[in-house]
Formats: structure tokens, sequence, C-alpha cells
């Protein structure tokens, strides 16, 4: 029985999604178009199948074909970032987090991470998310001039404050992510070191952005984000740990018991089949050129902004994404956003460093360029789309305009077509 006959509702509101995606210009930078061999593996039986436990370990019967799914994406993932070892089944990346603090500390041991405003995420420590509940949280920002992390200022902080886990990762932060730096002050206060790169995993596993290994224990992360594959987490770890060198398990042995038992119970295994192919995809040397473009394609936007009279925080891009600062149009980001949405160009509000505004209607809007180069967007095309933006906002609530951005988007996205020879 089909869908469109079982459930005409779901369906058509499935079919109407597929379409706003392929209508629409995605510019939020966690976002992307997963490839079709990636998508199929999702929509399948395998996702009826209990495997509790590891490859070759389960808790069911029936586990011959998972098992070596499972273990391809493992070695897969290994072999892409270098890593020695490797979990695949975080089904999120705020659960890949979660798992990390649950083999690493006790409730209430103290994490130095970085402040939401400055760039983190909210398991980095947010006040509403578990991880500010359950542990002891400090954090370093960013300079207020540079509107860059101050490694002095982050080592002045981890020496007054000896966390047991230092975080360096990024949501909404523009620039390099200095793991070395971190590293060196992690060692001076005897704290696990953990990178979150979640927004740019596709960058450093094809080396535009440094690695996070050999200076991080741990390294959690996305595959759905710049890393194009299907919607989950992964967790990548040395095999020592180096404060625990003679405890029951290693530090591969802990991350992978806090993830199961300790945090979840059956994987998705037709997402970690998803996950196998979005790995094997980014070994392809296409992936690599891809990445270099994402980097082009932001510092065009970047610059653009810039030439344009808007303000981008910290004063450009190293990686995929910028925060621009809207407030001296005394607008709200959420209006623009909402305005933006309707002409088909998506984006997010974001706060940017020190904003006193919520952060339901924060000062910035924050971009990307890792969908639209999915759909072979090059520089021109990127700078016509900060052009479009900057209208709009120079003109809001003037429909005339609106009407005409409108049809320069779907203009454009003509020539850009995408999903192309998905079905569904
Ligand atoms: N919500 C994701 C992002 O947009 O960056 C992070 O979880």
């Amino acid at each position: 029985m089909k869908l469109s006959k079982t459930d005409p509702k779901i369906y058509g509101l499935i079919k109407k999604e597929i379409q706003r995606q392929k209508d629409g210009l995605v510019l939020i930078p966690s976002e992307n178009y997963a490839s079709p061999a990636a998508l199929s593996c999702m929509g399948t039986p395998l996702s009826n199948k209990y495997s509790e436990g590891y490859p070759y370990k389960r808790y069911y019967g029936g586990n011959e074909f998972i098992d070596q799914i499972e273990t391809i994406a493992r070695d897969r993932a290994k072999k892409l970032f270098k890593a020695q070892h490797a979990n695949v089944q975080p089904h999120s990346g705020s659960q890949a987090n979660a798992a990390v603090y649950l083999a690493l500390l006790n409730y209430g041991d103290k994490i130095l991470g970085i402040d939401l405003s400055a760039g983190g995420h909210l398991t980095h420590g947010s006040k509403v998310n578990f991880s500010g509940k359950l542990y002891n949280f400090s954090y370093y920002g960013v300079d207020p001039k540079t509107e860059k992390v101050d490694l002095k200022e982050v080592e002045k902080i981890a020496l007054r404050f000896k966390p047991k886990l230092i975080i360096v990762s990024t949501t909404s932060y523009s620039r390099t992510l200095d793991f070395k730096g971190f590293g060196r002050i992690a060692d001076k206060v005897g704290a696990y070191l953990m990178a979150d790169i979640a927004h740019i995993a596709g960058l450093v596993a094809t080396g535009f952005h440094p690695h996070p290994f050999p200076y991080c224990d741990v390294v959690t992360t996305t595959t759905h984000k710049t890393l194009r594959g299907p919607r989950g987490g992964l967790i990548l770890c040395k095999i020592k740990d180096r404060f625990d060198l003679k405890g029951k398990y290693n530090l591969a042995e802990k991350i992978d018991r806090a993830v199961f038992p300790g945090m979840q119970g059956g994987p998705l295994d037709h997402v970690i089949a998803a996950k196998a192919v979005c790995f094997l995809e980014a070994m392809k040397p296409d992936f690599k050129k891809y990445q270099k473009q994402i980097l082009m394609n932001a510092k065009a936007m970047a610059d653009e902004f810039k030439k344009q009279g808007i303000k981008v925080i910290s004063g450009g891009t190293d990686n995929h994404l910028m925060v621009i600062d809207i407030s001296p149009f005394g607008i709200d980001s959420k209006r623009i956003q909402d305005e933006l949405d309707k002409v088909g160009i998506y984006v997010n509000r974001n706060a940017i460093p020190f904003d006193k505004r919520s952060s339901y209607n924060p000062s910035g809007i924050r971009l990307g360029s890792p969908a639209v180069t999915t759909r072979k967007f090059k520089e021109k095309e990127c700078r016509e789309v900060v052009r479009l933006i900057v209208k709009l906002v120079k003109n809001i609530g003037n429909a005339a305009v609106k009407n005409q951005i409108k049809k320069e988007v779907k203009k454009l996205l003509k020539k850009f077509p995408i999903y192309e020879d998905f079905q569904w």
C-alpha cells in the first residue's frame, strides 16, 4: 500500500516539504541536502531492527547484516577523521555531547565551555539545557574588540576555574578553532579536551580546517551539516584515557558504555547505514572540491555584506558561516527572518556577542554556504543572494520590492536545481 493511499495528509505534507527544499534558498549553515544514496538508506526496513550493543556483541538475534553495516560505518569514520576509535550510534549531536560528559565526568563536575552568544551550543552549558543543569559550567567568550576567542583569556579562566573538561566548539563562530592552543591550556590545568566539530566536520575531514587530533581526547560531530550526510551524531576518540591509565575501562570503552547502555537503547540502524554512505562520499575527491567552494562562497558572502555596509561579526569568516549584525536597522531579527521566508530565502536569527536582546529575538542573523554550494552556486551567485537580502532588509514592508526579490530567487534557483534524480 502506498503512503499516498494510507495517509494522504502526511504524504501531501512530505511532498510539499520536499518541494519547499527544492524551491528554497537555504542559507541556514547547519542544513544541507544529503545525497539520494544516503537518503535511500533511511526509508528502509533497517528501521525495524533492534541491535542494542555493538557489532558482534548484541543483545538480540538476527544482527548478521547490521553488524557488518555498523562495522563498515565505524571503519570509514575512523579513516575519514584519522581517529583511533569511532562510535556511530549517537542519534544526534546533543546526545553525542551528553554521552561524552557521562563518560568522563560525575554530575556537578566542572566544565569550561563557550558562551552561547559567543558562538556556543545549548549543550555547551546553557542554563536551560541538561548540560547547564547537571554540570558546573564556566564560560569563555570572545574579545569585545576583535569578537574572536582570545586564548590568553581562556587560559586565565581555566587556571582560575580548574575544569575537568574543556570544550572547544562552534555553532555560530566563524573563525578557525585553535585546537593546539586549547590543548596546551588543557594540559596545563589537567583537563580533558573535547572538540565539537558539528559545523566544520566536512572542512576538517578534507583538511580545510586544522584537525582536532592529536590535541583533543574526544571529538563529537553531527553528520548532516557540512558533512552532508543523514541527520545524526558521531563520537571519535583516542583509545587511552590519559587521566586514568590503570582504570577498568579505557577511553574508547568509556565512550561506548556511555552511549549504550548509558544514554541510548537501540541504535538507528537505517541511519547508521546512511552514515556509512556519507563517510564514503566524503572520502571522494569531489567532496574536497565541494568543501573548498563552501569556503570561497562564504568568503564572498561576508565580503559582499561588508561592501553593502552590513557588519559581519569578527570582520569576516574562515569557515562556512557568518553572523551579521542587523541591529542598526532597528528591525526585529525575527521579522527579517520571517520576511526572508516569504521570498524563499531561509536563514536563522542568532545572538551576536554581548547581545542585549533576548535569544528569541536577538540582534543577529546567521548564514552559511553549505547548502547553496551543494546546488553548485559559485561566488557570483552568493554575492547576488547577499544583495537580495540587503535589498529586502532596506525595503522591509515594501510589497513591490518583496515580489521582485521573490522572482529573482526563483529565477536563480531554476538555474541551479537540486534533487532532480531524487524519486519519492
Ligand atoms: N541547531 C544546530 C545549528 O543550527 O547549529 C545545532 O544543534
